[in-house]
């Protein structure tokens, strides 16, 4: 049975996840209107993910005797000044997940929760990957430029940034499947 204070907080991470989706779909909308094909897939894919995340928070949160609320979502920021504020924000965005999912963390811990700290790890590590990820990219933008040809360069190379993204989770499920 959940502590109804780790149940709150739990529900409170999956409204988190739910306004990243959120986030991530506006900006996706954002660059598709601006023509960019390779971010706004890349960014649609991880709208996708963010609310996958949030799914899976619901399912813990109900398979362990609580009731996941279903959270609202306030409407997210719609217009970025270019493709750079874009990726700042992804990277903000992902840094305060983290710092909340490590509360979740302290508190689990200070309450022996080992349950949920173990279900916790799978976040942490995600967490760990996607700061990375935004990192990256944002050194692409530095080292391509967003200037003249730059953009239709980074734009491309997102795209496939997004293949090998796809390849590899699909690896990942043949390998469950085995
Ligand atoms: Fe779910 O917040 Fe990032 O990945």
């Amino acid at each position: 049975m959940l502590d109804p204070k780790v149940e709150k907080i739990l529900i409170e991470q999956m409204a988190k996840e739910a306004a990243s989706s959120a986030l991530y779909l506006s900006m996706h909308s954002w660059l598709e209107m601006k023509g960019l094909e390779g971010c706004s897939t890349f960014m649609f894919a991880q709208a996708e993910e963010e609310r996958t995340h949030m799914l899976k928070l619901m399912k813990y949160i109900n398979d362990s005797g609580g009731h996941a609320i279903i959270p609202g979502v306030k409407q997210p920021k719609h217009s970025f000044k270019n493709v750079k504020e874009v990726f700042q924000l992804v990277l903000e965005s992902e840094m305060d997940i983290s710092s909340s999912i490590h509360n979740l963390v302290d508190v689990c811990t200070k309450l022996k929760d080992y349950t949920t700290l173990h279900f916790l790890q799978w976040y942490v590590a995600e967490q760990h990957e996607e700061e990375k990820l935004s990192r990256t990219i944002l050194d692409k933008i530095e080292i391509i430029g967003l200037e003249g040809n730059g953009l239709y360069l980074f734009d491309k190379e997102m795209g496939s940034m997004q293949v090998q993204t796809e390849m590899k989770s699909q690896d990942a499920a043949g390998a469950g499947a085995a």
